[in-house]
């Protein structure tokens, strides 16, 4: 057992067992957490409070050894570090590595399925197949490559070595990518900034190299990186999406359930946590395989239930129910009944180790630079992930014969959802209204104000904002205002256990008039009662469906994006790649709310940068606001003024 169960009496009791607007099945599960484990995120939390203010403000600096440095910001103390650097100069910096490791995770992640394709493609590997060609095509068409009387293997190659050019070109071209599935507009003025990228490698080295000690120290220049990071994460989150969809299908609009009652008591359950589908995939492919093996141990079969994103993408290609997101990867475990937990990359805690240890779930992981003491590592390789997947399962059988009866706890409740919307399955909705022109039921209802506007609810659940319902109260403010909700990443996950994805609970909530019409009339052209109030899009990497979607609309409008009545919003931030997702949103010309603050507060011309001076440039807004309701009347606000200057109806607010 790790050493924080030192800490153990030092619990924070007032901080710990304060559980404010949690949902009881959460509730249950941390108090059985605490019990039996001796520790929870909450508590973890509190033990860390107060956390520092000069890192809240970004104003440490410890780019070199003549530091740590710290600016004071409010009174006397130093207003330059060792070196001379000023606050704003440490916030760009720091900022503009943040957005470089959310760039690297993405696309690392992208640059992995890419090299999959060509494998696939050139025949090197049996394990996966081309499954959607005709997205192949379409991928391919946008990436200017001729299709015209070439097999399905030759496309891909092409499509997979024109994306790992992409990470490394030498010639001073913009990067492919960029510019198939930039927005126009946006794609002409970030031009005109110099910040197009030519491949993702150098931009990620120009960055590590310009934030070091001594270099840039401009926080405009660093900001024009920070832009350009941005972009390289778009990239990343595209290809990582389109070619997944190649290999594994396009998502179609599925029904499942969410919530930690997924973990059924009489299966074997498997729990696929992490970001890249490859493995995710198989393991799913291969648990139906196995599923007679459980019976004979007396299982009712083999029950694989999603955590985070590769949640999202196994929910949306097989509808693999999702168990839990970020913050609730460790209820999972402590519910009993989980024999095991494998994980690929990203947003896997350490501590579900320790969690782990305490029952008799196996913590697998498989990636070579994601090892965790304390876990069971089966190394990954696209060549064997059958073998892996196999592995995993047998490991997980073998764990099902040691699980305790007596300790396991599952709460009851979960909710019915429906997931998968990709653009291509909301296109053939809309088509059944409007055949020729699928888009225009939607920008109709948008001009004709039955949707004031479309946000875009997105990232992390933070325990800092858990406790606040921070989401749940947002949509709440958002649906009464006739905003359409768009959800990707562990954001659906708890957009899904409070019913916002169930298409049966619509007339449950509080939804304005105009759109209920529109979710009924889209719902009955897809077969069902109602659309939910919230549009599950899939994953984080997923977020760039929204981008194909924001080109689509603003291409055919002829708008700038920044002119569209569209916000996102991130409002429990918690990762790096949330930061980069932003930026990136942000160089498009999209309005990006965000809680907590980015670590920008402490460099005033940074702040200003964000939250004033890039309208001018990029047309985007940085928007920080930490109470939910606040934050709803902003985000309305903002859309208002969009519909304003388009010349269109704006009703009155409901109160929130
Ligand atoms: Ni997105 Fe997905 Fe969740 Fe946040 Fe982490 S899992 S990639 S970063 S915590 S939403
Ligand atoms: Fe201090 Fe400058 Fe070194 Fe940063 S780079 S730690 S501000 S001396």
């Amino acid at each position: 057992m790790a050493d924080i169960l030192k800490d153990k009496e030092r619990v924070w009791d007032n901080r710990t067992n304060n559980f404010g607007l949690l949902p009881e099945s959460n509730v249950e599960l941390l108090k059985k957490e605490f019990k039996e484990v001796k520790t929870t995120s909450l508590q973890r939390l509190a033990l860390q409070e107060p956390q520092c203010g000069f890192g809240e403000l970004g104003v440490c600096c410890r780019m070199c050894y003549m530091g740590p440095c710290r600016i004071d910001v409010f009174d006397g103390g130093p207003k330059v570090g060792v070196c001379g650097a000023t606050a704003d100069t440490i916030v760009a910096r720091n900022l503009l590595r943040e957005t470089v490791g959310g760039a690297a995770s993405h696309t690392e992640h992208a640059m992995d399925i890419a090299e999959v394709l060509k494998e696939v493609a050139e025949g090197k590997i049996s394990t996966y197949m081309i499954k959607d060609e005709e997205k192949l095509r379409r991928v391919a068409q946008n990436l200017g490559i001729k299709t015209d009387g070439k097999d399905i293997k030759e496309i891909a190659k092409e499509v997979a070595e024109i994306s790992l050019e992409d990470f490394k070109r030498l010639e001073k071209e913009p990067a492919v990518w960029i510019k198939a599935y930039t927005p126009k507009s946006s794609y002409e003025q970030l031009e005109k900034l110099g910040v197009i990228p030519h491949n993702v490698w150098r931009p990620i080295m120009n960055a590590m190299h310009r934030t070091s000690m001594g270099n840039d120290a401009d926080p405009v220049n660093i900001m024009l990186a920070d832009l350009q990071m941005g972009l390289v994460d778009g990239l990343g989150l595209t290809m990582a999406t389109e070619l997944s969809d190649v290999l594994f299908g396009t998502p179609k609009p599925i029904r499942s359930w969410a919530n930690l009652a997924v973990i059924k008591e009489d299966y074997v359950n498997i729990a696929v946590h992490g970001h890249n589908p490859l493995l995710s995939e198989k393991i799913v492919e291969w648990a139906e395989k196995l599923n007679d093996k459980a019976k004979a141990l007396g299982a009712k079969g083999i029950n694989i239930v999603g955590v985070c994103c590769t949640g999202n993408e196994v929910l949306m290609r097989h509808g693999v129910p999702l168990a839990a997101n970020e913050f609730q990867a460790e209820l999972a475990i402590v519910t009993g009944a989980l024999e095991a937990m494998v994980v690929d990359y990203q947003c896997v805690w350490p501590i579900l180790s320790d969690v782990a240890s305490c029952y008799h779930t196996k913590l697998i992981t498989t990636m070579p630079f994601v090892k965790i003491p304390g876990a069971t590592h089966i190394e990954y390789s696209p060549e064997k992930a059958d073998d892996v997947a196999k592995q995993v399962i047998e490991i997980a059988l073998e764990a099902y014969k040691q699980r305790e009866p007596s300790r396991v706890h599952i709460p009851d409740s979960m909710e019915e959802i429906i997931a998968g919307f990709s653009v291509e399955a909301l296109v053939e909705v809309l088509s059944k209204l409007s055949p020729e022109d699928p888009l225009k039921p939607l920008i109709d209802n948008i001009v004709n104000g039955n949707i004031f506007g479309v946000v875009a609810i997105v990232g992390c659940p933070n325990p800092k904002t858990r406790r606040l319902a921070f989401t749940e109260r947002m949509i709440k403010g958002l649906i009464k205002n006739n905003v359409l909700v768009i959800v990707t990443g562990c954001i659906a996950h708890i957009a899904g256990q409070t019913g916002f994805l169930n298409p049966n609970k619509v007339d449950s909530f509080e939804v304005g008039d105009g759109l209920k019409q529109v979710l009924k009339a889209l719902g009955n052209a897809a077969g069902l009662n109602s659309l939910p109030v919230a549009i599950h899009m899939g994953s984080c990497v997923d977020n760039s469906r929204i981008g194909v979607l924001l080109k689509a609309l603003s291409e055919k409008l002829g708008l700038k994006v920044s002119d569209l009545p569209v916000v996102a919003s991130a409002p429990e931030l918690i990762s790096e790649k949330a930061i980069s997702i932003g930026t990136w949103a942000l160089a498009l010309g999209v309005t990006v709310h965000v809680c907590p603050p980015p670590r920008i507060l402490g460099g005033p011309k940074v702040r200003e940068i964000l939250t004033k001076d890039l309208k001018t440039l990029t047309g985007g807004e940085a928007y920080v606001e930490c109470d939910p309701e606040l934050a709803v009347k902003g985000i309305l606000d903002r859309i208002r003024q969009k519909r304003i200057a388009l010349n269109l109806p704006v009703p009155e607010m409901v109160q929130i």
